[in-house]
């Protein structure tokens, strides 16, 4: 079957607990505290995060799906024949289907996705799509380095995919770093397809982030649960709220979770006092404008050589290369 293809060919580089609990006590110990965004995604993480593209304040999908199917034609132009196409964070791998649809022979797929769940239920559906794609799927967090598998069938050139804005939930450096990492895996003859949101009304920011059935609020809460869970931490659930905020001077999303209360978590022999009101950093969502996505690559070696808008300029996509 499609599931025990995608299982035999898995590369399980997945955080261990010990890793998880590591960058939980080093982030607790900061002033202000700070959580890693990417623990939000164990399988009821990607489930909600799913649910979330389904909210109506949700723009960003919705609206990346639809500029992908307006752009696919010079896309695919732009990337050629045969390509190895290499994702970075695939989730449920929407977005992926449209890509390979629609580029020309592609040969090969490789999604890293730190959600082993989300990563096999994508592979799966796209094995099924696509029998001629070699699927490589690699279970692994893609900010840390990752062996590739090698493809079978040689390919022309490497294409890296990188939408849904993931890009914004890096901060500066660490996303300079990102787009390095993604140059490093296209090559000299290779190329990157990166999506941003732009920069708009805080007020259509905030909403997206604070949708009105509460499912952010659901999915950042998870990560106490998840953490609770797989570490043995011991923080309180219903003392904590979720709280997303447009910061224009910075032109991000924050999102925090804040102490309803003074209270001690416990994470092993540590234990850590918050305060009442007291914020917890847990993600950010940076919004980008033509210029300074274009600044950030140039960082990284990359120019920016193709780029497409929605009509309302809400969301874009780029195509960089070295
Ligand atoms: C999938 C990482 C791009 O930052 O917009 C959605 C995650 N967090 N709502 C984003 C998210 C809260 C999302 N990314």
């Amino acid at each position: 079957t499609a599931r025990a293809r995608a299982q035999a060919a898995l590369t399980d580089l997945r955080p261990r607990p010990d890793d998880v609990a590591a960058d939980t006590i080093a982030g607790l110990a900061r002033t202000p505290k700070r959580l890693p965004s990417k623990y939000f995604y164990d399988a009821e993480g990607s489930r909600l995060f799913e649910a979330i593209t389904r909210q109506p304040e949700y723009y960003l999908t919705r609206v990346e799906l639809a500029l992908m199917e307006t752009a696919l034609g010079p896309i695919a132009q732009a990337a050629g024949p045969d390509v190895h196409v290499v994702e970075f964070g695939s989730g449920s791998g929407r977005k992926t289907e449209l890509l390979l649809a629609g580029l020309d022979h592609p040969v090969a797929y490789t999604p890293i996705e730190i959600s082993r769940t989300a990563l096999m239920d994508s592979v799966t559906r796209l094995g099924q799509s696509f029998p001629d794609v070699q699927m490589l799927p690699v279970c692994a967090d893609f900010t840390r380095p990752v062996p590739l598998p090698a493809a079978q069938h040689r390919s022309r050139r490497t294409l890296v995919f990188f939408p849904g804005s993931t890009l914004g939930n890096f901060r500066e450096a660490e996303s300079v770093q990102l787009l390095a990492s993604m140059r490093d895996t296209m090559g000299e003859a290779g190329c990157a397809l990166v999506g941003i949101d732009l920069d708009k009304d805080p007020a259509v920011l905030e909403a997206a982030y604070n949708d009105l059935a509460g499912v952010t609020a659901a999915f950042t809460l998870n990560l106490l649960a998840r953490l609770n869970r797989e570490i043995g931490s011991d923080f309180a659930l219903d003392a904590f709220h979720h709280r997303a905020v447009y910061a224009r001077e910075r032109m991000r999303i924050e999102t925090a979770l804040v102490s309803d209360r003074a209270q001690t978590v416990h994470v092993g022999e540590h234990a850590f006092a918050f305060e009442a009101g007291e914020a917890m950093q847990v993600e950010i969502s940076q919004k980008y404008t033509d210029a300074s996505f274009a600044a950030l690559a140039a960082r990284a070696g990359l120019r920016v050589t193709h780029g497409w808008n929605d009509p309302t300029g809400a969301f874009g996509l780029r195509l960089v290369q070295p």
